[in-house]
């Protein structure tokens, strides 16, 4: 994997940059949608190309070893070939899902054991079976096990923690450089500063990081229930000092506004399932604010959904999708979901534009307000 940044921002810390992998370019900053299960939820591959203009998707290491499993993954040739998205994909290490978890899950030192959501079945995921199995589903970019513990975590219990995934990595990096891709092409490991909100513990995390010299390097335990002023100050401690020659990735991050934040103090990368979740729950994204489309304001609109936006938001009415969803109709969701996921693709582009044209920042507090309201 190759980065190359492309633009400072003379006012702030953000960049643009391009990745490249072995299945194509990803212009940064990006958001990724959130493939969990091997699907964006809703939302057709060619819309995704089309329509959202993904560059790259993510998937769930826990979620995938459960269902398919790593057989049919393997016979299918890896996720690229399964699921038919022959661009970048990344995949997270599962050191996220398995601690929600919490009841049906026992920390150890070897690992983390945990009971299936689905059937109850027992399994242990340790850094190595987890490199194998990202190693088998075949992503571009793959994160390293850590444990994201919850952003009310006291120094003692945040100080041991981080203990362990640095433990973690080491064992994630011997294992990944022990092993070869299984399908051809090159795969890259992430590392994954954690630290809680202790800004001494996030500086140590982020030295360690550093360190391994790794192709890209993550932001993780954050958005975990601290306040976001407590986030944005974790991210400026931790950005002063992962490379800047290299991609930063903020785990699980977040509404809009906190996108633009977090691309101000340096962050290059993105994930949130909040697009297509709240899209799903009828929740609409816009520069005007976010709409409620089962407020009954839309029945009688007849506008398009955003005249400005992908050609679902040009095809389909307010009335209409605010019908699809009292109706229950399964389109409701899937329109829903595409024009979520394309305006968050034009959010970071057209932050990329404006970081480009030297006036992030002005643009960032024109549109920031109303990013906020409720229409
Ligand atoms: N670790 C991993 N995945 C994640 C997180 C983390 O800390 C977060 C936290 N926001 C989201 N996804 N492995």
């Amino acid at each position: 994997m190759k980065f190359e940044l492309q633009h400072a921002d003379p006012a702030s810390d953000a960049r643009t940059g391009l990745i490249t992998t072995a299945h194509g370019q990803i212009r940064t900053p990006i958001f990724m949608p959130v493939g969990t299960c091997g699907s964006v939820k809703g939302v057709h591959i060619k819309e995704l190309e089309e329509q959202v203009k993904a560059q790259i998707i993510l998937g769930n290491t826990y979620h995938l070893y459960l269902r398919p499993g790593l057989d049919v993954l393997r016979q299918a040739g890896g996720l690229h070939r399964f699921n038919g998205w022959q661009h970048p994909i990344l995949t997270d290490s599962g050191g996220f899902q398995v601690f929600s978890l919490t009841g049906i899950r026992k920390l150890k030192e070897e690992g983390c054991e945990f009971r299936s959501h689905i059937d109850g079945s027992k399994h242990i995921f340790t850094p190595e079976n987890v490199m194998d199995t990202e190693r088998t589903i075949g992503a571009d970019i793959i994160m390293a096990f850590d444990e994201c513990p919850p952003g009310n975590s006291d120094y003692g219990y945040a100080r041991r923690s981080l203990g362990l995934t640095q433990r973690w990595l080491d064992r994630c990096i011997k294992r990944f450089n022990e092993t070869e891709p299984l399908y051809g092409y090159e795969q890259t490991l992430f590392p994954i500063v954690q630290g809680c909100t202790f800004k001494d513990l996030r500086r140590e995390a982020a030295m360690y990081v550093a360190d391994k010299g790794a192709d890209g390097n993550a932001i993780g335990g954050l958005a975990v229930g601290e306040p976001t002023e407590v986030m944005y100050e974790m991210i400026e401690t931790v950005n002063e000092i992962l490379p800047k020659d290299r991609p930063r990735y903020l785990m699980g991050v977040g509404t809009p506004q906190n996108i633009l934040e977090a691309i101000e103090r340096g962050v290059d990368m993105f994930d949130c399932v909040m697009p297509t979740r709240n899209g799903r729950n009828a929740m609409l994204f816009t520069y005007d604010g976010t709409m409620n489309m089962r407020n009954k304001k839309w029945e009688n609109d007849f506008s398009p959904i955003d005249p400005n936006g992908c050609e679902t938001d040009r095809i389909y009415t307010k009335a209409y999708l605010h019908h699809l969803f009292k109706a229950q109709e399964l389109l409701a969701m899937q329109i829903a979901s595409i024009h979520n996921l394309s305006f968050y693709l034009r959010l970071v582009t057209d932050a990329r534009t404006h970081i480009e044209q030297g006036d992030f920042t002005a643009w960032k507090r024109s549109i920031t307000d109303n990013l906020g309201r409720r229409i």
